[in-house]
C-alpha cells in the first residue's frame, strides 16, 4: 500500500516527436489509475500532447484528463511541490520550483527519470543520488531497463491479459506489417521488397515524416496489387496504440515508448533507434541486441541483426535481402518474441519500482 498523502508532479519538456510526452503520459496515467496517486503532469507542449491524447484542450492552462491534472509549463510558479517529483530525461526544473522543494520541511523525493538503455552501466548508476550543488536536496537517477538492477519498464497491470484476450480472436491469413519509423532512406526499397515477396502483405504506416518521405509518386509500389496493400493512417490515441500493434504481425517501431510496447506485444519487431550525435545510438542498439538475441537460434538471430543494421544504417542496397531473410525466419522470431516478453514480465514494472523507492526514501 502506498502511504497516504503521496502526491506526484511529473515534468515533461517535449524535445521532439512523441517519446518524451509518450513516456510521461503513460506513467502519469498508471500512477493515478492503478496506484491512486494524485498526479500533476506539467508539459511545455500541449499541441504535441494532443496528437497522442486527442481530448487535450491546447488552449487550457490546467485540465483534468483520465484522472491526471495536466498543467501548462507557464503555470509552474503557482505550484506547491508534490511529495514525489519526477523530472523526465534530465530537463532542468525551474529554479523557483526547486527552491520551494528545498524550503519544505519534509523534502520531496526528487527523481530524474532517465532514457531507457540496455547498457550494463545503467544498473550501476540506477538510484545513485546527485546532491544539489547549493541546496539541501538530493536528486536520484532512475534508469528504466531490462535487468533486475534497473528501474524496469512501464507495464500496466492488465496489459498482458488484455493482449492475450485480443490475440485469441485473431485470425487472418496475410502478413500485417506496422511501420512506425523516422524518415529512412531505405524505406522505398523495403516496401519494394515487401511488395515483391511471395506472401500477401498489408502494410500500415502512421502519418509522419516516414510516410511523407516515401517516393509514392514513382508508382512502383503504389500500383494496385492483389498481394500487397499499403495504407497510411492518422495517429490514434495512446490508449488504443497497443491494439494497433496487436493487430499486426511484424512491428517497426522507434524511439523509446513504441519500442517497449512492441516487446509487450510479443511480436517480431525492428527498432529504428533515435539517432544520436557521434553515433552513440549504435552502442545502445548493440547492447539491446546482445540481451534480446540471447537464446535465439543462430540463423534467426543473424537475420534479425542484419535487418536492424540495414534499417538503422538506412542501407537501401541491403534492406531487401535483409527483409527476405527476416521473413524466412519469422516463425522462430515469433516464438522468441513471446519468450522475451514473458522473461521481461518476471520483473516488477517501472511504476512499482518507483513507488517502492519512494516508500523507502520517506521512511529514512
Ligand atoms: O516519437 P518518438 O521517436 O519519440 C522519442 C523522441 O524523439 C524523443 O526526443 C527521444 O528522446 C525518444 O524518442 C527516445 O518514439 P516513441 O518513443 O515511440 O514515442 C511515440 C509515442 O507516440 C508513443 O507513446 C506511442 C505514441 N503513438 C500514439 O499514441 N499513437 C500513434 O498512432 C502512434 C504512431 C504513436
Amino acid at each position: 500500500m502506498i502511504r497516504p498523502g503521496v502526491s506526484c508532479d511529473i515534468f515533461c519538456r517535449v524535445v521532439d516527436n512523441f517519446g518524451d510526452i509518450g513516456v510521461t503520459w503513460r506513467l502519469a496515467r498508471q500512477l493515478t489509475l492503478e496506484h491512486g496517486v494524485p498526479v500533476r503532469l506539467i508539459v511545455d507542449d500541449l499541441r504535441s500532447f494532443s496528437r497522442i491524447e486527442p481530448t487535450i484542450d491546447i488552449t487550457r492552462g490546467s485540465q483534468e484528463v483520465n484522472g491526471v491534472t495536466v498543467i501548462g509549463w507557464e503555470q509552474i510558479v503557482r505550484l506547491e511541490p508534490a511529495s514525489l517529483v519526477i523530472e523526465s530525461f534530465a530537463i532542468n526544473l525551474p529554479m523557483s520550483y526547486v527552491a520551494a522543494m528545498a524550503a519544505n520541511v519534509s523534502k520531496p523525493v526528487w527523481i530524474n527519470l532517465e532514457y531507457l538503455s540496455a547498457e550494463l552501466w545503467v544498473g550501476e548508476h540506477h538510484l545513485l543520488p546527485s546532491p544539489h550543488p547549493k541546496l539541501l536536496l538530493n536528486k536520484y537517477f532512475f534508469f528504466p531497463g531490462f535487468a533486475p538492477n534497473t528501474g524496469g519498464l512501464i507495464r500496466e497491470r492488465n496489459l498482458l491479459a488484455e493482449r492475450d484476450a485480443f490475440a485469441s480472436i485473431d485470425n487472418v491469413n496475410h502478413l500485417r506489417i506496422f511501420l512506425f519509423s523516422y524518415a529512412n532512406a531505405a524505406g522505398d526499397n523495403l516496401i519494394r521488397a515487401m511488395r515483391e515477396s511471395s506472401t500477401v502483405v498489408k502494410c500500415t504506416i502512421p502519418h509522419g515524416a516516414f510516410a511523407a518521405n516515401l517516393q509514392c509518386g514513382s508508382g512502383l509500389w503504389n500500383q494496385p496489387s492483389h498481394d500487397f496493400a499499403i495504407e497510411t493512417i492518422p495517429f490514434v490515441a495512446q490508449r488504443t496504440f497497443d491494439r494497433v500493434l496487436w493487430s499486426h504481425d511484424v512491428l517497426f517501431v522507434r524511439g523509446e515508448d513504441s519500442f517497449v510496447r512492441a516487446q509487450w506485444a510479443a511480436k517480431p519487431f525492428v527498432w529504428h533507434i533515435y539517432p544520436q550525435s557521434e553515433n552513440a545510438h549504435w552502442v545502445k542498439l548493440h547492447a539491446f541486441l546482445l540481451l534480446y538475441c540471447d537464446g535465439l537460434e543462430r540463423n534467426a538471430a543473424s537475420a534479425l541483426r542484419e535487418l536492424w543494421r540495414a534499417w538503422n544504417a538506412e542501407d537501401s542496397a541491403e534492406i531487401g535481402a535483409a527483409w527476405r531473410r527476416f521473413i524466412d525466419n519469422l516463425p522462430t522470431l515469433q516464438v522468441h518474441a513471446g519468450v522475451w516478453s514473458k522473461k521481461l514480465a518476471q520483473m516488477p514494472d517501472l511504476a512499482a519500482n518507483l513507488l517502492s523507492f519512494y516508500q523507502k526514501s520517506v521512511k529514512i
